[in-house]
């Protein structure tokens, strides 16, 4: 089966925190996403204390689904790294953490790419291994919040937010309703899940009435 085998971080900014979560949720081999604050120097921020840290997603993936690079030719591919966007600090930069020197060695391959093929020069901040401060809860999977029906359904699947928040449902599901990724392909992944029957006859259910 598709499950996880192996499990790697990655970590950037490309604006508003909350379109990234849901883009990235999406993708066969995220295992799971969340929203914080990323690579500032103040101590423990929050959305309105950020300081000078940048909202930032954080994701687990299985690179052996989905490699790094890829990773990071859709995150250049999806958002502007190349216009100044300081106009609110630190909070809406583009800004890349990685957290190995494969890692690092990626960005500069991908990003010299990008550069080639687009003709103009990246401006995204790369930085080694900074502080990543989880955002407010009300923050995480912000989207599929916005369902109010489909959240009194899920939420009694989980014992707890936090693992409300690292589940790959939420995650799928985070970005569906966003219009990123197909519900065919979430109901193929169902069974991946590992999920009791009756909890995967709820989601099935679920499905039908999401996004509407
Ligand atoms: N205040 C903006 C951005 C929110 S994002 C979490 C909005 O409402 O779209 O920075």
């Amino acid at each position: 089966n598709r499950r996880a085998q192996k499990m790697e971080t990655a970590t950037f900014g490309m604006g508003c925190f909350w379109g990234p979560e849901s883009q990235f949720g999406q993708y066969p081999g995220v295992i799971h996403t969340r929203t914080g604050f990323a690579g500032g120097t103040t101590a423990e921020p929050t959305y309105r204390n950020m300081g000078d840290h940048t909202e930032s997603i954080q994701i687990a993936f299985d690179p052996s689904l989905l490699s790094y690079e890829d990773i990071l030719r859709i995150f250049w591919d999806s958002h502007d790294a190349v216009k100044d966007r300081s106009y609110k600090g630190r909070q809406y930069l583009s800004q890349l953490i990685v957290h190995s020197t494969e890692q690092l060695e990626s960005a500069q391959k991908v990003k010299s790419e990008w550069e080639k093929q687009n003709g103009k020069r990246i401006g995204t901040e790369i930085h080694y291994d900074l502080p990543f401060y989880p955002a407010e809860d009300r923050h995480q999977k912000y989207f599929l919040k916005r369902f109010d029906k489909a959240m009194d359904t899920l939420l009694p699947l989980f014992p707890d937010h936090t693992s409300f928040v690292y589940s790959t449902i939420t995650a799928r599901l985070n970005g569906f309703v966003r219009e990123n990724g197909r519900l065919s392909d979430i109901k193929e992944e169902i069974g991946d899940w590992q999920l009791s029957e009756e909890a995967e006859t709820v989601l099935r259910d679920m499905l039908q009435y999401i996004r509407w």
